[in-house]
């Protein structure tokens, strides 16, 4: 038995090791590490030195995009052989941070992250932010809870209606 164990670890080593150190590596990137751009980036591409693992229509694959204060300003990862892109809604200048996670051929997980900066001569000084919701006053917090109870009521009355029509129902 110990013997086989030694066989199999062996074979183990033999067959597998080499593999482990030729799983994808990050060949270039656009926008790429460190560099500052003058222009927003539609995109953000990653190219690996191999095509990434894809199985069946589910893509493992994933790059998003974090402005300053965190937030996702990336959308959907598309996958295409060796490359990897996510659009992104960039507007400001600051740093950005791209964070991935691939699937290499042989099934090991790689996961990175970077920076790009941007600093463009037509950002927008002060990003637009959500409009700014009015004040509470009394009148309106009275017309929010008349709407709110006739909706309550208006699902009562559709909830007994349901409940009536269906114990009436003739078998
Ligand atoms: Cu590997």
């Amino acid at each position: 038995m110990k013997r086989l164990i030694s066989i199999l670890s062996m074979l183990f080593v033999f067959f597998l090791a080499p593999s482990a150190g030729a799983h994808s590596t990050l060949v270039s990137s656009n926008p790429s590490a460190d560099s500052t751009v003058v222009d927003f980036p539609m995109e953000v591409t990653l190219t690996f030195n191999e095509e990434l693992l894809k199985v069946g229509q589910e893509n493992p694959n994933k790059v998003e995009v974090f402005d300053e204060s965190g937030a996702l300003v990336s959308g959907a990862s598309v996958l295409s052989g060796a490359s990897i892109a996510a659009p992104v809604g960039i507007n400001g200048n600051g740093a950005y941070t791209v964070k991935y996670r691939v699937v290499s051929k042989d099934g090991h997980v790689v996961e990175d992250e970077y920076q790009f900066n941007v600093e463009s001569p037509i950002a927008i000084a002060t990003p637009i932010s959500a409009p700014i919701e009015p004040a509470e006053d009394g009148s309106n917090l009275l017309i929010r809870i008349v709407v709110l109870a006739a909706l309550g009521f208006g699902v009562f009355i559709s909830f007994r209606k349901a409940s009536s029509s269906f114990g009436s129902r003739p078998r």
